[in-house]
C-alpha cells in the first residue's frame, strides 16, 4: 500500500528485506557469541575445569568449620569478577532499552547528499536503537514523565553514523556549556538525592524560570509527549542541525524526523503514575515482546532540508535548537523507513554497553555551527571514557561493519591484535595511506569563517517565547487540559513559593488562560493580565491528533495492543471465544483475567486457565478490556476490585467492550446512562458488540468498526 508519506506501508512482521539473514551487524556480532550447552563444564576465566560451584576451598576437619584459604584461586576470580560487574552508569539517560534492525531507502536524496546510506535505494543498512529516559538512574521507571532518547546507529558501509535524537524535536539549551546546569536542576537535588526520575521540584522549575529559552521544551515535556505508552509510539527527532552536501559540493542545512507508522500514542498520567509501580519495565516489555512476537515497530525517515541560500529567512535562528522549523516552510520529505526486527541476546553487551557520539557522521553529511552540536560532539566521546574505556569503539555493538585501519593503539582493554612493526606515518613502508576524495575519504565542507572570538550567541536565538506560544495555541482542547494538570501536579510538588509564583509569570508569557488555570493549583495568586501578548499562531506537526495510523495514511491497526478479557465462573464461552478470535485475528494481544489463575468454569462446562488473576494485575496494563456476557456478571459485580477494573479503565479513556450480560457490568461499573451497547442477543457475537469509552459511544456495525474503535 502506498502511504502519503511516500513508500509503501509494511505490513505488521514483514521484515524489510529479508533484514534478519543479511544483517551485516547481526553477523558481525556472532563473533563474540558463545552460547553455553550442558555438555560444557564449568571452568575458571582462564579455563581450568573446575569440581564446584559452591564451596570455597576451607580449612575444616570434617566436623568443625576452619578458616577459608586465600589460595582458593576460583573462589576468589568468582567473588572478584562479580565485585567489578557494574560499570558508572550514563550520566543523562542511563534507563534505557534497545533494539536492532533495518534501514531501508526507498528514495535518494542524491540531490542534497553524496551519503550512501541516502542515496543507494538497493542497500538495507542495519541499525541500532537505544531508547531511554533522561533523568532516572538505570533502575528507574519507564513511565516517569519525561523527555525519551531515540539513539540511533547505522552501520553504514562507509562507517557508523550516529543520531543521537529524542522524543521532541527541541531542547532545553542553546548553548551546550548549560548543560552540567539544566541537568543539575533536572536532577535529584543534591543534599538527599531526592525526587527520582522526575522534574517535580523546586530545582528544575527554579532553573527553568531563570533559563527562559527553556519555555518552548518544557511545553512539550509537559505535554503528552513526556508519558508515551510505547517506544513504538513515539517520534524521534535529531533535534540539531545538521549539513548533507551532494556530489557537487553543495551544501543544506537538514533537520531529522522519525515517524512511528503506529501513530503517536501516549499514557495519561494517572496510568503513567500507576505503572510507574505496577510494572516499572512497562516500556521495556512491550518493545522486547512486539518484536518477539514478530510485531515489528517502524518508523518513516524524514529530511527537512534548508538550502543554503534560505539560511537567513526565518524569524529564529535555523542553527538554535530550541526552535522547530516549521513543515509549512520546510517540509519533510520522507525517503526512508526504519524497522527493528532484532531483541538483543544479552542486556549488558548490546544495550549498556551501547555508545554513541553525534560527531560520528560519514561523507555526505556534516555539522552546523548549532552551538548545542558542536558542544555535543566532544562530550559523547568524553563520556565514554569514564564508561567504558578508550577502546568502547572495539566493543562488539559498536565497531562499525567496513574496515577499520589507523596507527591509533594500546590503551585499557584493546582487543584488535594490529601486526607488524609500523605505529606511525609517514614510513618506509607506506601502511595506511590516508583515503582520497575517490576513494570515499571524509572530505570537510570548506566552510569560510570570519568571526571575532566572542562568548555570545546571534541575536535571534534571543527570542524564546514566539514557538512556546505556537506549541500552545495547536493543541486540541484535552491536549491544553493535559498540559495544564501537568504543570498542577509539577508546581504542588514544589514547596517554595518563589518558585511556582514566578513560574505563574513564565507560563503568563505564553497564554493567560493556562497561567490562570496553573496558578489556581499551584497556589499562586491568579494574573489578571498576560506577561505578553500572545500571537494566536498554529502550526503543523505539533499536535499529537495528527499522527494516527490514518492521518498518516496507514491502515488502522490494533495489532500489538493488549487486550484483558474479564471472566469468573459461569462466563458465555462461545462470546469469549468468538471476541477473543477476531481480536487475536487482527494481531491484538489477548489476555484472559479471572478471580483465580486456577481454570475457570464456563457456562457450558468447559474451563480456560486465566493468564492473571485480578489481584495479579491491574487495567492499566492493558489498551482495552471485554467483558463477555454470561451468569458470571453477577458475581463479578459484587466484587470491588473487579468494579475498580472496569471503572479504571473508563476513567483512563479506554475502549471497554461488552457483550450480553456483560454490559450490565459495564454500565453499573461506569456509572453512565444512555450510552449504546449491542448486546449481540440473537446474532453472531463476533458481528455485534459495544464498545463504549469516556470519549463517547460508540455501536460498530461490524467487528471491523469495533476493532477500529478500540
Ligand atoms: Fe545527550 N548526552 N547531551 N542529548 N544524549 C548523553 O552520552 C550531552 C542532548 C541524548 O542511548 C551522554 O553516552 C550534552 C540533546 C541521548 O546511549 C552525554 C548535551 C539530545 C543520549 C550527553 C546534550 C541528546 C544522550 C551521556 C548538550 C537530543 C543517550 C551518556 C550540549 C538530540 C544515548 C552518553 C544512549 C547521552 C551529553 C544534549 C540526546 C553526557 C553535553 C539535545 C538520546 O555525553
Amino acid at each position: 500500500m502506498q502511504s502519503v508519506l511516500g513508500g509503501t506501508v509494511q505490513k505488521a512482521g514483514e521484515a524489510i528485506s529479508g533484514a534478519m539473514s543479511s544483517n551485516k551487524k547481526l553477523t558481525d556480532m556472532k563473533r563474540n557469541e558463545i552460547e553455553p550447552k550442558s555438555s560444557d563444564r564449568l571452568t575458571t576465566d582462564y579455563g581450568v575445569r573446575q569440581p564446584t560451584h559452591d564451596n570455597w576451598l576451607h580449612a575444616s576437619t570434617g566436623d568443625r568449620q576452619g578458616p577459608a584459604l586465600l589460595e582458593d584461586n576460583f573462589g576468589r576470580e568468582k567473588i572478584m569478577k562479580f565485585d567489578h560487574e557494574r560499570i558508572p552508569e550514563r550520566v543523562v539517560h542511563a534507563r534505557g532499552a534497545g533494539a536492532f534492525g533495518n534501514f531501508k531507502l526507498y528514495e535518494s536524496a542524491e540531490d542534497v547528499t553524496s551519503a550512501g546510506v541516502l542515496t543507494d535505494t538497493s542497500r538495507s543498512t542495519p541499525v541500532f536503537l537505544r531508547f531511554s529516559t533522561v533523568l532516572g538512574s538505570r533502575g528507574s521507571a519507564d513511565t516517569v514523565r519525561d523527555v525519551r532518547g531515540f539513539a540511533v546507529k547505522f552501520y553504514t558501509d562507509e562507517g557508523n553514523w550516529d543520531i543521537v535524537g529524542n522524543d521532541i524535536p527541541v531542547f532545553f539549551i542553546q548553548d551546550a556549556i548549560k548543560f552540567p546546569d539544566v541537568i543539575h536542576a533536572g536532577k535529584p537535588e543534591p543534599d538527599n538525592e531526592i525526587p527520582q526520575a522526575q522534574t517535580a521540584h523546586n530545582n528544575f522549575w527554579d532553573f527553568v524560570y531563570l533559563h527562559s529559552e527553556a519555555t518552548h521544551m518544557f511545553m512539550w515535556a509537559m505535554s503528552d509527549r513526556g508519558i508515551p505508552r510505547s517506544y513504538r509510539m513515539m517520534q524521534g527527532f535529531g533535534v540539531n542541525t545538521y549539513t548533507l552536501t551532494n556530489a557537487q559540493g553543495v551544501r543544506h542545512f537538514v533537520k531529522f524526523h522519525f515517524t512511528p507508522t503506529l501513530g503517536v500514542h501516549s499514557l495519561v498520567w494517572d496510568e503513567a503514575l500507576k505503572i510507574a509501580g505496577q510494572d516499572p519495565d512497562f516500556h521495556r516489555k512491550d518493545l522486547f515482546t512486539a518484536i518477539e512476537s514478530g510485531s515489528f515497530p517502524t518508523w518513516k525517515f524524514g529530511i527537512q532540508v534548508c538550502p543554503e541560500s534560505k539560511q537567513d529567512d526565518f524569524d529564529f535562528d535555523i542553527l538554535d535548537a530550541t526552535k522547530v522549523w516549521p513543515e509549512e516552510l520546510l517540509p519533510i520529505r520522507y525517503i526512508g523507513e526504519l524497522q527493528l526486527n532484532k531483541n538483543p541476546d544479552e542486556y549488558f553487551t548490546q544495550i549498556e554497553q551501547a555508545a554513541f557520539c553525534t560527531a560520528h557522521v560519514v561523507p555526505g553529511i556534516g555539522f552546523s555551527d548549532d552551538p548545542l552540536l558542536q558542544g555535543r560532539n566532544f562530550s559523547y566521546f568524553d563520556t565514554q571514557l569514564s564508561r567504558l574505556g578508550v577502546n568502547w569503539q572495539e566493543l562488539p555493538v559498536n565497531r562499525p561493519v567496513c574496515p577499520v585501519m589507523n596507527n591509533h593503539r594500546d590503551g585499557q582493554m584493546r582487543h584488535t591484535i594490529q601486526k607488524g612493526k609500523i605505529n606511525y606515518y609517514p614510513n618506509r613502508h607506506d601502511i595506511v595511506p590516508a583515503a582520497k576524495p575517490s576513494e570515499g575519504a571524509y572530505i570537510d565542507y570548506p566552510e569560510k569563517v570570519v568571526a571575532m572570538k566572542q562568548r555570545l550567541l546571534s541575536i535571534k536565538f534571543s527570542e524564546h517565547f514566539a514557538q512556546a506560544q505556537t506549541f500552545w495555541n495547536s493543541m486540541a482542547d484535552y491536549e491544553k487540559a493535559h498540559i495544564i494538570n501537568a504543570l498542577g501536579f509539577e508546581l504542588d510538588h514544589c514547596d517554595e513559593p518563589i518558585v511556582y509564583e514566578r513560574m505563574i509569570n513564565r507560563l503568563s508569557d505564553i497564554s493567560l488562560d493556562l497561567a490562570q488555570a496553573v496558578a489556581e493549583k499551584a497556589g499562586a495568586p491568579t494574573p489578571t493580565k498576560a506577561g505578553r501578548p500572545n500571537h494566536g499562531l498554529k502550526m503543523k506537526g505539533l499536535s499529537m491528533t495528527e499522527f494516527t495510523p490514518e492521518a498518516l495514511g496507514l491502515p488502522p491497526t490494533i495489532a500489538t495492543r493488549m487486550i484483558a478479557f474479564i471472566i469468573a465462573d459461569g462466563f458465555n464461552l462461545s462470546e469469549y471465544e468468538a471476541v477473543k478470535g477476531a481480536l487475536s485475528a487482527a494481531g491484538a494481544l489477548c489476555f484472559t483475567i479471572g478471580p483465580k489463575r486456577q481454570p475457570v468454569k464456563s457456562s457450558s462446562g468447559k474451563t480456560v486457565a486465566p493468564d492473571h488473576h485480578f489481584e495479579g494485575m491491574r487495567s492499566t496494563m492493558f489498551d482495552s478490556i471485554y467483558v463477555p456476557g454470561g451468569e458470571h456478571v453477577s458475581t463479578l459485580m459484587k466484587q470491588g476490585r473487579v468494579i475498580h477494573w472496569v471503572r479504571e479503565a473508563f476513567g483512563h479513556c479506554k475502549a471497554i467492550g461488552a457483550t450480553g450480560e456483560g454490559v450490565k457490568l459495564v454500565k453499573m461499573a461506569c456509572e453512565v446512562e444512555g450510552m449504546v451497547f449491542s448486546s449481540g442477543e440473537g446474532g453472531s457475537v463476533t458481528e455485534s458488540y459495544g464498545v463504549v469509552t469516556a470519549g463517547g459511544v460508540g455501536k460498530p456495525e461490524s467487528v471491523g468498526d469495533a476493532l477500529k474503535m478500540v
